[in-house]
């Protein structure tokens, strides 16, 4: 057969598999793993590298509206511009449910935001704000149908939370469906009270975020997750997990038998609370929920990637501008840390810092590098096996990396739309140099190419892995 392209001469990893071989690449697809293949219109001189599934960022915010004049810092071409740069090919991105508003309706919203402005894959989580009958009974299971196969709820946020009678409905119309509900396990009632409670003492300050906002509201709202989840015995995934009394409740629950998916994020290893106190407002940049915690939560978060608690490792990508009136410096978030923006950018830099703090420090091995970045995010979110693996007839979404390259991470490198990183100054070892979508290098050297001028398509999923 004559290829597109070959990749010759890399170490091709999988979730369980490590081996040189070529890679021949037609139609955008994977057609042979192979020794000595080159008759390829493209050779691809990959010595040296591995050649691994490209990234798959199943938690990414992106152009969602943020109320009070807040604007977030990521539409979809400058947010997937990032995630390519990072070595990402696809990104799961939310559509937001306004109270009121049918599913149907809200994608279409973000449809048009994102359709042709793309530069990886990207697909739609739900996010169910408002569970009447006619949403739960009649809009999601036509959805489901559809392709929208997961879902996101909240636990905190007035407006965005749903009580406890408005989970079961919930999980139980995901039951009946077949859909992945995905949980933000925060408790707002305890959070609103220290909150009442940091204003009369007149602690307003960012570092007061974290304060308000303890390891046990996470961890009581991931225990009340995951029992609600049992009485309906509907498979879930905790989101965003920040320490181990959280982590021990998903430990917990898969000891009684529950389908259980874990998720954890780059800020839970790298940052701690100490960064939110800071200095002239510095603290804004690291503000995010639920908080970083401590380095006895970091070290919790590491054991948990590395047995096993933790399927996802995602950005949880969700930026805001720090020095704008639209961000996190907005007038009302500079006197007081409960109008400072939720969220962090990261879905350039989560590759990066796992491969470089991860595989190169020995913590995990690059198949579990590649199972907690792609492929775990492709089999529980119905992508699997299209997409996170390297076999024949998937796409040929693939990442070059170098473990050799040694990169100092920058704000303006990451290509995005904040003004800055929280990871400014990390040294890194290991950089995606390399990104192919479905066959078209799309990054060279940290750059979009030519060729990558929008090409990310919308994609519609299969069922979950846990479900059914
Ligand atoms: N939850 C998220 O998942 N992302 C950003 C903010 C939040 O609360
Ligand atoms: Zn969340
Ligand atoms: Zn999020």
């Amino acid at each position: 057969m004559r290829f597109d392209t070959v990749i010759r001469h890399g170490t091709v990893v999988t979730a369980s598999d490590t081996f040189v071989s070529d890679v021949g690449i037609k139609d955008g697809r994977i057609a042979a793993l192979a020794a000595e293949l080159d008759d390829a219109d493209e050779i691809i001189d990959a010595r040296g590298l591995f050649v691994l599934p490209g990234g798959i960022d199943s938690h990414v915010h992106l152009d969602q509206p943020s109320g009070d004049g807040i604007v977030m810092a990521d539409d979809f071409d400058s947010g997937t511009r990032s995630a390519a740069i990072g070595g990402n090919s696809t990104v799961l991105a939310f559509c937001m449910q306004e109270k009121g508003q049918s599913l149907r309706e809200a994608l279409k919203v973000y449809h048009a935001k994102a359709d042709g402005q793309c530069h990886v894959d990207v697909s739609f989580h739900l996010v169910i704000t408002d569970p009447t009958a006619d949403v739960l009974g009649q809009e999601l299971p036509a959805l489901v149908e559809d392709g929208y196969t997961s879902l996101k709820i909240f636990m905190t946020y007035e407006g965005l939370r749903l009580r406890d009678d408005e989970i079961l409905a919930t999980l139980d119309a995901a039951r009946r469906t077949g859909a992945l509900v995905m949980v933000h396990c925060e408790n707002e009632d305890a959070i609103r009270y220290l909150i009442g409670r940091h204003e009369e003492e007149g602690k307003l300050a960012a570092k007061f975020h974290a304060t308000t906002r303890p390891i046990a509201a996470e961890r009581e709202a991931t225990h009340r997750a995951l029992s609600l989840a049992e009485i309906v015995d509907v498979p879930v995934v905790i989101v965003h997990v920040s320490n181990r009394e959280a982590m021990e409740e998903i430990r917990h629950a898969r000891r009684r038998g529950q389908k259980i998916a874990g998720e954890t994020c780059p800020q839970y290893l790298m940052l701690t609370a100490d960064d939110l106190d800071q200095e002239a407002l510095e603290g804004a940049k690291y503000v995010c929920s639920p908080p970083p915690r401590d380095k006895a939560s970091q070290d919790a978060c590491w054991e948990g990637l590395e047995q096993g608690v933790f399927d996802l490792f995602s950005s949880d990508h969700c930026p805001f501008r720090f020095d704008d009136p639209e961000g996190k410096l907005n007038e009302k978030g500079k006197r007081h840390f409960r109008w400072i923006p939720n969220g962090i950018p990261g879905v350039a830099t989560r590759l990066p810092i796992l491969f470089s703090e991860g595989v190169m420090k020995g913590r995990i091995d690059i198949n579990q590098f590649v199972a907690l970045t792609s492929t775990n995010h492709a089999k529980l979110y119905g992508l699997y096996p299209r997409k996170g693996t390297i076999s024949i007839g998937a796409d040929a979404d693939i990442a070059l990396w170098d473990p050799e390259r040694r990169v100092t991470l920058t704000n303006q490198m990451l290509q995005h739309g904040a003004d800055y990183t929280p990871y400014e100054g990390l040294e890194i070892r290991g950089w995606p140099v390399r990104l192919l979508l479905r066959g078209k290098t799309i990054v060279s050297d940290s750059a979009l190419t030519p060729r990558a001028d929008r090409q990310g398509a919308y994609l519609a999923r299969g069922r979950s892995s846990m479900v059914g």
